[in-house]
């Protein structure tokens, strides 16, 4: 509830320094993007590989990344793609970190960020990222409506993220391309795999099913696929080696 109260207040700071129609002047704005649902698809492995230093459940995971070197990593080792953190106070990231993982690989690349307003979506695309991230628990019905109909609009796929049946029963609609069920309980940071399990038969088949957080084996992601999941987001267990790229082909 904090990080979405200082969301609000970062996102009209950010208004008042750089216009839309600056963000809409980005070369990156014209650069077609990849779609994540569709490689998660055609994929068996289906690993979004995540760039994140730190989080509120874990203070360092690791502080000195090369961003660059990590997305070449996690390409050279054939995940879908990648996500990456662009909030700076409680995870350390940027949106120099997306222009940056941008600048390094052509895999699809997720603004994993809170969104809560238009312009963040702007910004997403001005730095080049394919795919939004939007969190049930903070939007309601008509935010996700609205939001996400803009993103389909600038050619980005959307991953929506829920952690019960509530949310996702108000969330389903047809301008979302990726279902995300969330194992880690934002509010109290326990993380269980039963979370994706037991929501997996109340997800339409049309949308493709991610698995998030926790996922720390590969006999998970095993496990997982026969809930139906054809996407499993990882950050922390290859982030806190000293080389995600080879913890991420470990996997694969
Ligand atoms: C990655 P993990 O446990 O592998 O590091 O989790 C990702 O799922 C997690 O960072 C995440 C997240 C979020 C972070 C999922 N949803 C929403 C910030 C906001």
């Amino acid at each position: 509830d904090k990080i979405v109260a200082d969301k609000y207040k970062e996102v009209e700071l950010k208004k008042g320094l750089i216009p839309m129609g600056q963000l809409e002047a980005s070369i990156l704005f014209d650069r077609k993007g990849v779609s994540l649902a569709t490689a998660l698809k055609n994929s068996d492995t289906g690993i979004i590989a995540e760039h994140k230093r730190r989080s509120p459940s874990k203070e360092t995971i690791n502080q000195n990344t090369n961003v660059g070197q990590v997305a070449l990593g996690y390409e050279k080792a054939g995940v879908c793609g990648m996500s990456v953190l662009t909030d700076i106070k409680y995870f350390g990231g940027s949106l120099e970190d997306l222009l940056l993982a941008r600048a390094s690989v052509s895999m699809p690349l997720l603004r994993k960020e809170f969104i809560v307003d238009e312009y963040q979506i702007l910004e997403a695309k001005a730095h080049g990222a394919d795919v939004i991230l939007l969190i049930a628990a903070v939007l309601t019905r008509d935010e996700i409506k609205n939001l996400s109909e803009c993103a389909k609009s600038l050619g980005l796929d959307v991953l929506l993220e829920v952690h019960n049946e509530e949310e996702l029963h108000k969330s389903i609609m047809p301008s979302l391309d990726m279902l995300g069920v969330n194992n880690r309980d934002l509010k109290r940071f326990t993380v269980s795999l039963e979370t994706s399990k037991s929501l997996s038969p109340l997800i339409p088949d049309e949308f493709v099913k991610v698995s998030e957080s926790g996922i720390s084996s590969v006999e998970a992601i095993s496990d997982l696929k026969t809930y139906g999941y054809q996407g499993f987001l990882i950050g922390e267990n290859f982030m806190k080696t000293n080389n995600p790229g080879k913890s991420a082909a470990d996997f694969i």
